[in-house]
């Protein structure tokens, strides 16, 4: 490499450093992995089955809660900086099943496991953003927020099939799991 490409090619990489230790700076993020973008629940806690799934609200992933016959649950504790009160965001998506099973609870744990607040997921197909003002009582503590989906199933009828006489024509039915998604997950303070 010449000198003058190889000064070039440090002052690029100089800027590149440079941007990435501002952006950080700058976004005051105590979560990690809130976007799912590793393309896996690196950073949580899992209990029963989870998996990052192509479908993201924000980026190419997001969390699915729970797998076919088994709920899937997500933890992730923080640590609140003394004097500083973060806000909680996240986004989910809830999709309906045919049994009303389906379930989303998102909840806010202090650092003796008591509950600060939950929220019930809306269970219809749209993408939902929850924002909550974390109490500045908690500045100096360790939180968790959990979330927990347990997944329902849906019919849906393909054809209607005619086996030959006397027997009756039935319609042919798929049933396929439905989720809960989670995504942008964070706590951040400005
Ligand atoms: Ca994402």
């Amino acid at each position: 490499m010449k000198v003058r490409e190889s000064i070039l090619a440090l002052l690029m990489l100089f800027v590149v450093i440079s941007t990435g230790a501002i952006t950080a700076k700058a976004s005051n993020e105590l979560i990690i992995n809130g976007g799912f973008e590793n393309g896996n629940a690196f950073g949580w806690t899992v209990v029963g089955n989870v998996m990052a799934a192509r479908f993201g609200h924000t980026g190419i992933f997001s969390l699915r809660l729970g797998s076919r016959g088994d709920t899937g649950q997500v933890s992730q504790s923080f640590n609140v900086p003394a004097g500083l009160a973060p806000t909680l965001s996240f986004w989910y998506l809830g999709v309906p099943g045919d049994l009303d099973t389906e379930q989303l609870i998102v909840t806010l744990l202090d650092q003796n496991g008591g509950i600060i607040t939950q929220w019930n997921g809306e269970i219809d197909y749209r993408w939902h953003q929850v924002t909550y003002s974390i109490d500045p009582k908690y500045a100096g503590s360790t939180l968790t927020v959990r979330m927990f989906g347990r997944p329902d199933v849906a019919h849906e009828i393909i054809d209607l099939y005619c086996p030959p006489a006397p027997l009756p024509c039935r319609h042919r039915v798929i049933t396929y799991a439905v989720y809960a998604y989670i995504d942008d997950v964070s706590v951040s303070y400005s």
